[in-house]
């Protein structure tokens, strides 16, 4: 009989959504294999990862032979399939729905408010040699800021943790995009203390997983550092 595979993920450790999956399988001890995908150098654009994810992105799973796409239902389908506790994704309805209207709103709000500060600071001076374009870097900054008054004036009203009373996939999903910035030596937490309360109990909960997942970003923004 066939033996079967650990779950492998494919993952540049650069990319948000990627770390919000490594967080998950570490902090639970799920076992699995890393592949990693080095976007720097297109490898997300070779043959065989293409045949993998057409779209050529990162994240990618792959459960013998099920092959999933989108950090959001990768992270929902190991919630769900491998021994996790339930808090990560709640069975009760209400809370799941819970989880599932921050997933949804994430995608389209911290995401690319977040990621954009990050390309802006850093991807795009180190890939074209050009300087920060200060008007759009603060059109960015000020986007971000709408999410983040959003973050605490809706998700973190009256809980301690997005969804709730415990820590979810939600977290994992909004801290990593908000850590992007930091790549560029910006904290965009830095003024606002209940995120920052935040941040805090979302790197407890899940432990050292958190700085190993970090470790790649931690250093663009150290050896950036080093260079001014
Ligand atoms: N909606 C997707 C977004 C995936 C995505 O944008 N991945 C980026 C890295 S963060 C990527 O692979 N970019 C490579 C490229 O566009 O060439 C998810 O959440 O998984």
């Amino acid at each position: 009989m066939a033996s079967r595979r650990l779950v492998e993920v494919y993952l540049d450790l650069l990319s948000q959504p990627c770390r919000a999956i490594h967080i998950l399988l570490n902090c639970n001890k799920v076992p699995h294999t890393v592949r990693t995908v080095a976007l720097r150098r297109g490898e997300q654009r070779t043959p065989e990862f293409t045949k993998l994810n057409p779209m050529q992105k990162v994240p990618v799973m792959d459960d013998n032979g099920f092959i999933l796409t989108e950090s959001d239902a990768i992270l929902k389908y190991l919630a769900t399939k491998y021994d996790i506790p339930e808090h990560w994704y709640p069975l009760q309805p209400e809370r799941r729905a819970r989880v599932d209207e921050y997933t949804a709103w994430h995608h389209t709000n911290t995401r690319p408010h977040a990621a954009k500060v990050f390309i802006m600071e850093v991807l795009l001076p180190a890939q074209t040699g050009s300087k920060v374009d200060e008007s759009s870097l603060n059109r960015a900054l000020s986007q971000l800021d709408d999410t983040l008054d959003k973050l605490e004036s809706m998700f973190l009203r009256r809980q301690p943790f997005l969804c709730g009373d415990d820590i979810t996939l939600a977290d994992l999903l909004a801290i990593c995009e908000l850590m992007q910035p930091l790549g560029g030596g910006r904290d965009v937490l830095k003024q606002r203390p209940q995120l920052l309360r935040w941040r805090s109990r979302v790197q407890s909960a899940v432990g050292e997983s958190f700085d190993k997942a970090h470790a790649t970003l931690y250093g663009v923004r150290d050896r950036r550092k080093a260079k001014l």
